[in-house]
């Protein structure tokens, strides 16, 4: 069931955390729950990078890198994406934005529509756990160098989105470091919602 399409209202949700933290894990769940698509930028440019496309082309070795894809290079992947019709309801963003300049350009993008974010939900887990969870994981770009310069930028680059998200009141914090369908709980709670399991949340 999807709670924002039930009740008519709208959901503009970011997910923030560290890579690895299970945020691509908890968007499917927490998108279907409130009735809107869980937009993942990892997984587009990966299609992008899989279907040897014009966009793929120019990204597939800076992820391999473990750095972040250029900022005006994002903006647009993302300005047309949230453009498309199924995000009449609002949509789930999973992984985007990653530095200031991509929430200014989202903030941006939110303003001309007339539109404001109702939520960041930052999922936090320890370094040491997010290391062994990539290296079970065993993605392309899950080498230890690698998700530890994922990690060190994250903490550059991303991090201060979490102050700019708590002045703005929109900051909720999730521990990610519980399995997973207690995060999803956890989750499920901040907007209301039992666990799906005939319990009440959190
Ligand atoms: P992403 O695809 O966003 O990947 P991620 O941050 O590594 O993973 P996530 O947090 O989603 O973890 P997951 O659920 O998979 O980014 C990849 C790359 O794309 C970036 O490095 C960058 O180059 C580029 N990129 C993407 N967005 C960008 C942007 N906005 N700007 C610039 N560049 C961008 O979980 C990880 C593992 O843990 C899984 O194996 C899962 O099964 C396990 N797990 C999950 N929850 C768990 C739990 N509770 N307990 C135990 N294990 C758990």
């Amino acid at each position: 069931m999807g709670a924002a399409a039930e009740s008519g209202q709208s959901a503009r949700i970011v997910l923030l955390g560290p890579p690895g933290a299970g945020k691509g894990t908890q968007a499917q769940l927490l998108a279907a729950r409130l009735g809107v698509p869980a937009i993942s930028t990892g997984d587009m440019l990966r299609a992008a990078v899989a279907a040897g496309s014009e966009l793929g082309r120019r990204v597939d070795s800076v992820m391999a890198s473990g750095a972040l894809v250029d900022d005006a290079l994002m903006a647009e992947v993302v300005r047309e994406r949230v453009a498309q019709p199924d995000t009449g309801k609002g949509y789930l963003l999973d992984g985007y934005p990653r530095t200031l300049p991509q929430a200014e350009t989202l903030a941006g993008i939110l303003a001309g529509a007339g539109q404001a974010l109702d939520a960041v939900l930052l999922v936090d887990v320890p370094e040491d756990e997010l290391v062994r969870r990539a290296l079970l994981r065993g993605r392309g770009d899950d080498k230890e160098e690698v998700i530890r310069e994922r990690l060190r930028v994250y903490r550059e680059k991303t991090e201060p989105l979490i102050g700019y998200y708590r002045e703005r009141g929109l900051l909720r914090e999730i521990d990610g470091n519980r399995p997973v369908d207690e995060v999803t709980s956890r989750m499920f709670a901040v907007f209301g919602m039992d666990d799906g399991n005939g319990g009440a949340a959190g």
